[in-house]
Protein backbone atom coordinates (compact mmCIF):
# COMPACT_ATOMS: atom_id res chain seq x y z
CA UNK A 1 0.00 0.00 0.00
CA UNK A 2 1.55 3.30 -0.88
CA UNK A 3 1.96 6.62 1.50
CA UNK A 4 -1.27 8.37 -0.11
CA UNK A 5 -3.65 4.96 0.43
CA UNK A 6 -1.96 4.55 3.78
CA UNK A 7 -2.82 8.16 4.66
CA UNK A 8 -6.13 7.81 2.77
CA UNK A 9 -7.63 4.82 5.46
CA UNK A 10 -5.45 6.12 8.36
CA UNK A 11 -7.61 10.10 8.06
CA UNK A 12 -11.38 8.35 7.56
CA UNK A 13 -10.60 6.12 10.88
CA UNK A 14 -9.61 9.22 13.01
CA UNK A 15 -12.75 11.17 11.25
CA UNK A 16 -15.32 8.07 12.10
CA UNK A 17 -13.85 8.28 15.84
CA UNK A 18 -13.89 11.76 16.03
CA UNK A 19 -18.07 11.71 14.65
CA UNK A 20 -18.55 8.45 16.98
CA UNK A 21 -17.48 10.79 19.84
CA UNK A 22 -16.33 10.67 23.26
CA UNK A 23 -16.87 7.22 25.42
CA UNK A 24 -17.92 5.38 22.26
CA UNK A 25 -16.06 1.97 20.69
CA UNK A 26 -16.70 0.49 17.30
CA UNK A 27 -16.51 -2.88 16.18
CA UNK A 28 -17.20 -3.03 12.31
CA UNK A 29 -16.90 -6.77 10.73
CA UNK A 30 -15.15 -7.36 7.22
CA UNK A 31 -16.87 -9.97 4.98
CA UNK A 32 -16.54 -13.04 5.47
CA UNK A 33 -16.52 -16.06 2.34
CA UNK A 34 -20.30 -16.74 0.49
CA UNK A 35 -20.55 -20.21 -0.31
CA UNK A 36 -21.51 -20.47 -4.07
CA UNK A 37 -22.02 -24.55 -3.91
CA UNK A 38 -21.01 -27.81 -2.24
CA UNK A 39 -16.60 -26.78 -1.45
CA UNK A 40 -16.38 -23.74 -3.95
CA UNK A 41 -17.15 -19.93 -2.43
CA UNK A 42 -18.14 -16.75 -4.49
CA UNK A 43 -15.06 -14.74 -4.84
CA UNK A 44 -14.24 -12.43 -1.91
CA UNK A 45 -14.92 -8.98 -2.08
CA UNK A 46 -14.38 -6.95 1.04
CA UNK A 47 -16.65 -5.11 2.39
CA UNK A 48 -16.92 -1.68 1.04
CA UNK A 49 -17.24 0.00 4.69
CA UNK A 50 -14.66 -1.91 6.30
CA UNK A 51 -12.22 -1.31 2.82
CA UNK A 52 -12.88 2.57 3.41
CA UNK A 53 -11.22 2.48 7.05
CA UNK A 54 -8.72 -0.36 6.30
CA UNK A 55 -7.73 -0.55 2.77
CA UNK A 56 -7.34 -4.27 3.88
CA UNK A 57 -8.42 -7.32 1.53
CA UNK A 58 -8.84 -10.37 3.56
CA UNK A 59 -11.77 -11.73 4.75
CA UNK A 60 -12.51 -13.47 8.35
CA UNK A 61 -11.05 -9.69 9.70
CA UNK A 62 -12.50 -6.83 12.05
CA UNK A 63 -11.99 -3.36 12.71
CA UNK A 64 -12.37 -2.06 16.52
CA UNK A 65 -11.76 1.97 16.86
CA UNK A 66 -12.40 4.31 20.04
CA UNK A 67 -11.08 7.81 20.46
CA UNK A 68 -10.59 7.41 24.43
CA UNK A 69 -8.71 4.39 23.89
CA UNK A 70 -9.88 0.25 24.17
CA UNK A 71 -8.21 -1.17 27.16
CA UNK A 72 -6.90 -4.71 27.62
CA UNK A 73 -4.83 -6.79 28.97
CA UNK A 74 -2.25 -7.83 27.33
CA UNK A 75 -0.62 -11.19 27.55
CA UNK A 76 2.48 -11.22 25.16
CA UNK A 77 3.37 -7.50 27.65
CA UNK A 78 1.96 -9.02 30.54
CA UNK A 79 0.19 -5.92 31.78
CA UNK A 80 -2.63 -3.59 30.91
CA UNK A 81 -2.58 -1.63 27.12
CA UNK A 82 -5.06 1.07 25.81
CA UNK A 83 -4.81 1.38 21.91
CA UNK A 84 -7.39 3.64 19.54
CA UNK A 85 -7.59 1.34 16.78
CA UNK A 86 -6.94 -2.54 16.33
CA UNK A 87 -7.42 -4.93 13.97
CA UNK A 88 -8.12 -8.95 14.41
CA UNK A 89 -6.68 -10.74 11.83
CA UNK A 90 -6.60 -14.41 10.51
CA UNK A 91 -3.77 -16.03 12.29
CA UNK A 92 -0.63 -17.08 10.31
CA UNK A 93 -0.95 -21.11 9.30
CA UNK A 94 1.35 -22.43 6.95
CA UNK A 95 -0.91 -25.73 5.59
CA UNK A 96 -4.03 -23.38 5.44
CA UNK A 97 -2.00 -20.27 3.43
CA UNK A 98 -0.67 -23.30 1.12
CA UNK A 99 -3.88 -23.56 -0.08
CA UNK A 100 -5.76 -20.55 -0.17
CA UNK A 101 -3.03 -18.28 0.19
CA UNK A 102 -1.16 -15.64 1.99
CA UNK A 103 -2.31 -14.16 4.78
CA UNK A 104 -0.80 -10.81 6.34
CA UNK A 105 -0.63 -12.01 9.97
CA UNK A 106 -0.66 -10.02 12.80
CA UNK A 107 3.15 -8.90 13.25
CA UNK A 108 2.95 -7.26 9.70
CA UNK A 109 -0.29 -4.88 10.47
CA UNK A 110 1.18 -1.99 11.97
CA UNK A 111 4.00 -1.89 8.82
CA UNK A 112 1.63 -2.70 5.98
CA UNK A 113 -1.69 -1.06 6.96
CA UNK A 114 -0.59 1.73 9.18
CA UNK A 115 -3.07 0.09 12.07
CA UNK A 116 -1.22 0.85 15.36
CA UNK A 117 -2.55 -2.60 16.81
CA UNK A 118 -3.66 -6.19 16.04
CA UNK A 119 -4.60 -9.27 17.49
CA UNK A 120 -5.11 -12.93 15.95
CA UNK A 121 -8.69 -12.88 15.48
CA UNK A 122 -9.64 -15.75 18.00
CA UNK A 123 -8.41 -13.90 20.34
CA UNK A 124 -12.18 -11.85 19.70
CA UNK A 125 -14.66 -13.67 22.06
CA UNK A 126 -11.87 -12.79 24.94
CA UNK A 127 -11.43 -9.50 24.04
CA UNK A 128 -15.53 -9.03 23.86
CA UNK A 129 -16.22 -11.27 26.90
CA UNK A 130 -13.77 -10.02 29.40
CA UNK A 131 -12.02 -6.53 28.19
CA UNK A 132 -14.48 -4.47 26.31
CA UNK A 133 -17.23 -2.65 27.85
CA UNK A 134 -15.60 -0.55 30.26
CA UNK A 135 -16.70 2.68 30.71
CA UNK A 136 -18.11 3.01 27.20
CA UNK A 137 -21.06 4.60 26.45
CA UNK A 138 -21.88 3.95 22.57
CA UNK A 139 -20.97 0.67 21.03
CA UNK A 140 -21.00 1.11 16.99
CA UNK A 141 -21.12 -1.91 14.91
CA UNK A 142 -22.48 -2.79 11.57
CA UNK A 143 -25.52 -4.59 12.49
CA UNK A 144 -26.43 -5.80 8.89
CA UNK A 145 -23.84 -7.28 8.12
CA UNK A 146 -23.52 -9.20 11.25
CA UNK A 147 -26.26 -11.48 9.98
CA UNK A 148 -25.02 -12.88 7.00
CA UNK A 149 -20.88 -13.51 8.51
CA UNK A 150 -20.01 -17.21 8.04
CA UNK A 151 -17.24 -19.42 8.92
CA UNK A 152 -15.01 -19.05 12.37
CA UNK A 153 -16.09 -15.34 12.47
CA UNK A 154 -19.44 -16.39 12.44
CA UNK A 155 -18.81 -17.93 15.57
CA UNK A 156 -17.17 -14.88 17.37
CA UNK A 157 -20.38 -12.89 16.33
CA UNK A 158 -22.87 -15.08 17.81
CA UNK A 159 -21.29 -14.86 21.56
CA UNK A 160 -20.89 -11.27 20.96
CA UNK A 161 -24.42 -10.90 19.48
CA UNK A 162 -25.42 -12.86 22.87
CA UNK A 163 -23.88 -11.19 24.91
CA UNK A 164 -25.05 -7.65 23.51
CA UNK A 165 -28.33 -8.71 25.61
CA UNK A 166 -26.38 -8.06 29.32
CA UNK A 167 -25.18 -5.03 27.27
CA UNK A 168 -28.40 -3.38 26.58
CA UNK A 169 -29.52 -1.73 29.02
CA UNK A 170 -26.13 0.11 30.33
CA UNK A 171 -24.80 0.89 26.70
CA UNK A 172 -26.64 2.73 23.67
CA UNK A 173 -26.10 0.55 20.70
CA UNK A 174 -25.76 1.79 17.42
CA UNK A 175 -25.46 1.19 13.54
CA UNK A 176 -22.11 2.49 12.18
CA UNK A 177 -23.57 2.29 8.44
CA UNK A 178 -25.44 6.35 8.85
CA UNK A 179 -21.80 7.78 10.00
CA UNK A 180 -19.65 6.41 7.35
CA UNK A 181 -22.68 6.42 4.90
CA UNK A 182 -21.95 10.42 5.65
CA UNK A 183 -18.73 10.49 5.27
CA UNK A 184 -18.46 8.35 2.13
CA UNK A 185 -20.52 10.90 0.10
CA UNK A 186 -17.63 13.47 -0.15
CA UNK A 187 -14.82 12.34 -1.81
CA UNK A 188 -11.40 13.29 -1.59
CA UNK A 189 -8.81 13.55 -4.02
CA UNK A 190 -7.57 10.44 -3.46
CA UNK A 191 -10.83 8.60 -4.08
CA UNK A 192 -11.37 10.91 -7.31
CA UNK A 193 -8.73 9.76 -8.75
CA UNK A 194 -9.60 6.10 -8.34
CA UNK A 195 -13.34 7.33 -9.59
CA UNK A 196 -11.14 8.46 -12.70
CA UNK A 197 -9.39 5.49 -13.29
CA UNK A 198 -12.63 3.26 -13.66
CA UNK A 199 -14.41 5.47 -15.62
CA UNK A 200 -11.32 5.79 -17.69
CA UNK A 201 -11.46 1.92 -18.60
CA UNK A 202 -15.32 1.78 -18.74
CA UNK A 203 -15.12 4.68 -21.85
CA UNK A 204 -12.72 3.10 -23.66
CA UNK A 205 -14.12 -0.12 -23.22
CA UNK A 206 -17.16 1.00 -24.31
CA UNK A 207 -15.84 2.37 -27.40
CA UNK A 208 -14.02 -0.79 -28.05
CA UNK A 209 -16.75 -2.70 -27.94
CA UNK A 210 -19.03 -0.04 -29.75
CA UNK A 211 -16.86 -1.12 -33.03
CA UNK A 212 -17.58 -4.87 -32.77
CA UNK A 213 -21.45 -4.60 -32.50
CA UNK A 214 -23.56 -6.03 -35.77
CA UNK A 215 -27.17 -7.45 -36.30
CA UNK A 216 -26.57 -11.52 -35.24
CA UNK A 217 -24.04 -11.33 -32.45
CA UNK A 218 -26.17 -12.22 -28.88
CA UNK A 219 -25.89 -10.02 -26.35
CA UNK A 220 -23.86 -11.83 -24.03
CA UNK A 221 -21.31 -11.46 -26.17
CA UNK A 222 -21.76 -7.58 -26.30
CA UNK A 223 -21.07 -8.12 -22.20
CA UNK A 224 -18.07 -10.22 -23.01
CA UNK A 225 -16.43 -7.70 -24.90
CA UNK A 226 -17.17 -5.21 -22.21
CA UNK A 227 -15.76 -7.62 -19.77
CA UNK A 228 -12.43 -8.62 -21.53
CA UNK A 229 -11.45 -4.79 -21.78
CA UNK A 230 -12.55 -4.38 -18.14
CA UNK A 231 -10.20 -7.08 -16.96
CA UNK A 232 -7.73 -6.49 -19.50
CA UNK A 233 -7.25 -3.00 -18.66
CA UNK A 234 -6.97 -3.85 -14.47
CA UNK A 235 -10.28 -3.32 -13.63
CA UNK A 236 -10.88 -6.76 -10.99
CA UNK A 237 -14.92 -6.71 -11.09
CA UNK A 238 -17.68 -5.41 -12.72
CA UNK A 239 -19.31 -2.69 -10.64
CA UNK A 240 -22.94 -4.48 -11.18
CA UNK A 241 -23.85 -6.92 -13.76
CA UNK A 242 -23.62 -5.63 -17.44
CA UNK A 243 -27.45 -4.84 -18.84
CA UNK A 244 -27.06 -5.45 -22.66
CA UNK A 245 -30.51 -5.23 -23.96
CA UNK A 246 -31.46 -5.20 -27.63
CA UNK A 247 -34.94 -3.54 -28.75
CA UNK A 248 -38.10 -3.95 -26.87
CA UNK A 249 -35.72 -5.48 -23.50
CA UNK A 250 -34.13 -1.93 -23.03
CA UNK A 251 -37.71 -1.00 -21.50
CA UNK A 252 -36.46 -3.63 -18.41
CA UNK A 253 -34.68 -1.42 -16.34
CA UNK A 254 -32.48 -3.99 -14.77
CA UNK A 255 -32.65 -6.41 -18.14
CA UNK A 256 -29.69 -9.22 -16.92
CA UNK A 257 -30.12 -12.38 -19.03
CA UNK A 258 -28.49 -10.48 -22.47
CA UNK A 259 -29.33 -14.13 -23.93
CA UNK A 260 -31.09 -12.53 -27.37
CA UNK A 261 -29.69 -11.95 -30.65
CA UNK A 262 -29.13 -8.27 -31.73
CA UNK A 263 -31.35 -7.59 -34.88
CA UNK A 264 -30.92 -5.52 -37.79
CA UNK A 265 -32.71 -1.97 -37.22
CA UNK A 266 -32.72 -2.29 -33.63
CA UNK A 267 -31.35 -0.30 -30.54
CA UNK A 268 -28.63 -2.06 -27.64
CA UNK A 269 -28.75 -0.26 -24.90
CA UNK A 270 -25.70 -0.77 -22.61
CA UNK A 271 -25.63 0.34 -18.95
CA UNK A 272 -22.31 -1.13 -17.46
CA UNK A 273 -19.06 -0.29 -15.53
CA UNK A 274 -15.86 -1.24 -14.64
CA UNK A 275 -14.82 -1.39 -10.75
CA UNK A 276 -11.09 -0.11 -9.78
CA UNK A 277 -10.00 -0.39 -6.64
CA UNK A 278 -13.13 -1.31 -4.86
CA UNK A 279 -14.41 2.30 -6.90
CA UNK A 280 -17.16 1.80 -9.43
CA UNK A 281 -18.25 3.78 -12.62
CA UNK A 282 -21.84 3.68 -13.96
CA UNK A 283 -22.26 4.52 -17.82
CA UNK A 284 -25.27 3.88 -20.43
CA UNK A 285 -24.76 4.79 -23.74
CA UNK A 286 -27.44 3.54 -26.67
CA UNK A 287 -25.90 2.61 -29.88
CA UNK A 288 -27.95 1.03 -33.13
CA UNK A 289 -27.10 -2.03 -34.32
CA UNK A 290 -26.98 -1.64 -37.91
CA UNK A 291 -24.32 1.49 -37.14
CA UNK A 292 -27.32 4.23 -38.13
CA UNK A 293 -29.98 5.21 -36.28
CA UNK A 294 -33.56 5.32 -37.86
CA UNK A 295 -35.05 8.60 -38.00
CA UNK A 296 -37.54 7.89 -34.72
CA UNK A 297 -34.61 6.76 -33.11
CA UNK A 298 -33.06 9.50 -33.52
CA UNK A 299 -35.32 11.77 -32.74
CA UNK A 300 -35.51 9.59 -29.20
CA UNK A 301 -32.01 9.88 -28.81
CA UNK A 302 -31.46 13.56 -29.09
CA UNK A 303 -33.98 14.61 -26.72
CA UNK A 304 -32.22 12.25 -23.91
CA UNK A 305 -28.69 13.16 -24.74
CA UNK A 306 -30.06 16.66 -24.78
CA UNK A 307 -31.64 16.21 -21.26
CA UNK A 308 -28.41 14.44 -20.43
CA UNK A 309 -25.91 17.70 -21.57
CA UNK A 310 -28.28 20.01 -20.00
CA UNK A 311 -28.97 18.35 -16.72
CA UNK A 312 -24.73 18.19 -17.04
CA UNK A 313 -24.44 22.16 -17.22
CA UNK A 314 -26.62 22.49 -14.23
CA UNK A 315 -25.69 20.42 -11.73
CA UNK A 316 -22.83 21.84 -8.96
CA UNK A 317 -22.52 23.05 -5.41
CA UNK A 318 -26.13 24.26 -4.26
CA UNK A 319 -28.71 22.61 -6.84
CA UNK A 320 -30.98 20.27 -5.28
CA UNK A 321 -30.93 16.79 -6.41
CA UNK A 322 -34.39 16.87 -6.55
CA UNK A 323 -34.91 19.95 -8.96
CA UNK A 324 -32.63 18.69 -11.48
CA UNK A 325 -34.81 15.55 -11.57
CA UNK A 326 -37.73 18.23 -12.25
CA UNK A 327 -36.01 19.63 -14.14
CA UNK A 328 -34.94 16.53 -15.94
CA UNK A 329 -37.94 15.36 -16.77
CA UNK A 330 -39.17 19.09 -18.15
CA UNK A 331 -36.43 18.63 -20.85
CA UNK A 332 -37.44 15.43 -21.83
CA UNK A 333 -41.51 15.85 -21.55
CA UNK A 334 -40.96 19.05 -23.68
CA UNK A 335 -39.02 17.02 -26.16
CA UNK A 336 -41.20 14.61 -26.55
CA UNK A 337 -43.88 17.20 -26.78
CA UNK A 338 -42.13 19.63 -29.61
CA UNK A 339 -41.73 16.14 -31.97
CA UNK A 340 -45.06 14.55 -31.52
CA UNK A 341 -44.07 12.26 -29.50
CA UNK A 342 -46.15 12.64 -26.62
CA UNK A 343 -49.55 14.61 -27.21
CA UNK A 344 -50.30 14.43 -23.61
CA UNK A 345 -47.89 16.06 -21.41
CA UNK A 346 -49.29 15.10 -18.55
CA UNK A 347 -48.45 11.74 -18.81
CA UNK A 348 -44.47 12.20 -19.20
CA UNK A 349 -43.81 9.62 -15.67
CA UNK A 350 -45.05 6.99 -17.86
CA UNK A 351 -42.12 6.88 -20.26
CA UNK A 352 -39.09 8.71 -18.17
CA UNK A 353 -39.81 6.18 -14.94
CA UNK A 354 -36.84 6.69 -13.34
CA UNK A 355 -34.64 9.60 -11.25
CA UNK A 356 -32.24 11.81 -12.87
CA UNK A 357 -29.47 9.83 -11.15
CA UNK A 358 -27.52 8.49 -7.76
CA UNK A 359 -24.71 8.88 -5.74
CA UNK A 360 -21.89 6.80 -6.75
CA UNK A 361 -18.42 5.39 -5.14
CA UNK A 362 -17.48 2.86 -3.47
CA UNK A 363 -20.89 1.35 -4.21
CA UNK A 364 -22.88 1.93 -7.62
CA UNK A 365 -25.17 3.43 -5.96
CA UNK A 366 -23.47 4.61 -3.28
CA UNK A 367 -24.77 3.53 0.22
CA UNK A 368 -25.15 7.31 1.42
CA UNK A 369 -27.83 8.88 3.15
CA UNK A 370 -29.12 11.93 1.45
CA UNK A 371 -33.11 13.23 0.43
CA UNK A 372 -35.61 13.83 2.81
CA UNK A 373 -33.03 13.69 5.27
CA UNK A 374 -33.25 16.38 7.63
CA UNK A 375 -29.60 16.51 8.78
CA UNK A 376 -28.30 16.52 5.10
CA UNK A 377 -31.06 18.14 2.79
CA UNK A 378 -30.05 17.12 -1.19
CA UNK A 379 -28.57 20.29 -2.04
CA UNK A 380 -25.59 18.87 -3.82
CA UNK A 381 -22.11 20.00 -1.98
CA UNK A 382 -18.91 20.16 -3.57
CA UNK A 383 -17.49 16.48 -3.73
CA UNK A 384 -20.59 14.54 -4.40
CA UNK A 385 -19.78 12.22 -7.20
CA UNK A 386 -23.33 11.38 -8.68
CA UNK A 387 -24.80 9.79 -12.44
CA UNK A 388 -26.81 12.00 -14.37
CA UNK A 389 -29.06 9.30 -16.55
CA UNK A 390 -31.88 10.38 -18.25
CA UNK A 391 -34.24 8.01 -19.87
CA UNK A 392 -36.98 7.42 -22.08
CA UNK A 393 -38.88 4.26 -22.63
CA UNK A 394 -41.45 3.15 -25.04
CA UNK A 395 -42.68 -0.39 -24.61
CA UNK A 396 -44.42 -2.25 -27.32
CA UNK A 397 -48.02 -1.51 -27.03
CA UNK A 398 -47.66 2.23 -25.41
CA UNK A 399 -51.15 3.46 -25.71
CA UNK A 400 -50.26 6.93 -25.80
CA UNK A 401 -47.31 6.70 -28.49
CA UNK A 402 -47.21 6.78 -31.93
CA UNK A 403 -46.25 3.07 -33.22
CA UNK A 404 -43.54 3.63 -34.66
CA UNK A 405 -41.82 4.29 -31.36
CA UNK A 406 -42.49 1.18 -29.95
CA UNK A 407 -39.80 -0.62 -28.86
CA UNK A 408 -37.58 2.32 -28.53
CA UNK A 409 -35.75 2.64 -25.05
CA UNK A 410 -32.74 5.19 -24.58
CA UNK A 411 -30.84 6.06 -21.90
CA UNK A 412 -27.51 8.08 -21.65
CA UNK A 413 -25.64 8.05 -18.06
CA UNK A 414 -22.51 9.95 -17.01
CA UNK A 415 -20.49 9.91 -13.60
CA UNK A 416 -20.15 13.66 -12.90
CA UNK A 417 -18.06 15.12 -9.98
CA UNK A 418 -20.12 17.89 -8.15
CA UNK A 419 -17.46 21.31 -8.04
CA UNK A 420 -18.46 24.90 -6.99
CA UNK A 421 -19.28 26.39 -10.35
CA UNK A 422 -19.92 23.44 -12.62
CA UNK A 423 -19.24 19.99 -12.72
CA UNK A 424 -16.59 17.19 -13.99
CA UNK A 425 -17.61 14.45 -16.26
CA UNK A 426 -15.52 11.65 -15.38
CA UNK A 427 -17.21 9.81 -18.19
CA UNK A 428 -16.93 12.24 -21.14
CA UNK A 429 -14.56 9.90 -22.89
CA UNK A 430 -17.27 7.01 -23.94
CA UNK A 431 -18.78 8.48 -27.09
CA UNK A 432 -22.29 9.71 -27.39
CA UNK A 433 -22.73 12.16 -30.41
CA UNK A 434 -24.97 10.54 -33.19
CA UNK A 435 -22.44 11.65 -35.91
CA UNK A 436 -19.34 9.90 -33.53
CA UNK A 437 -21.23 6.96 -32.76
CA UNK A 438 -21.82 6.48 -36.49
CA UNK A 439 -18.52 7.52 -38.10
CA UNK A 440 -16.62 5.15 -34.92
CA UNK A 441 -19.37 2.12 -36.15
CA UNK A 442 -18.61 2.69 -40.07
CA UNK A 443 -14.99 2.51 -39.75
CA UNK A 444 -14.83 -0.30 -37.62
CA UNK A 445 -16.80 -1.97 -40.48
CA UNK A 446 -14.03 -1.00 -43.33
MN1 LIG B 1 -26.82 4.40 -12.85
Amino acid sequence: MNKEQLDFHKTRRHEFSRLMGEDSIAIIFGNTHINKSYDANYNFRQHKNFYYLTGFLEADSVLMLSQNGIKYFDYDRKKETVSKEILFVQEKDETKETWTGVRLGADKVKQELGIADAKDNFDLPDFLNYNLFKGYKRLFINFADLISLTGEIKEFATQFVDGLRSLAPSIQILDSSFILGKMRRRKTTYELKLMQCAADISANSFNETLKKIKPGMAEYQVQANLEYHYKFNGSSDNAYPPICASGNHANILHYEENNDTLKEGDLILIDSGAEYDYYCSDITRTFPVSGKFSKEQKEVYEIVLDANKQCIKKAKEGVKFDDLKNFCDKVLAEGMASKGILKNKKLYKKYTIHGVGHHIGLDTHDAVPYRLNKELDDKLVVGDVITIEPGLYFPIGSKDIPKKYWGIGVRVEDDVVIGKNGCLNLTKNAVKEIDDIEKLMAESKQ
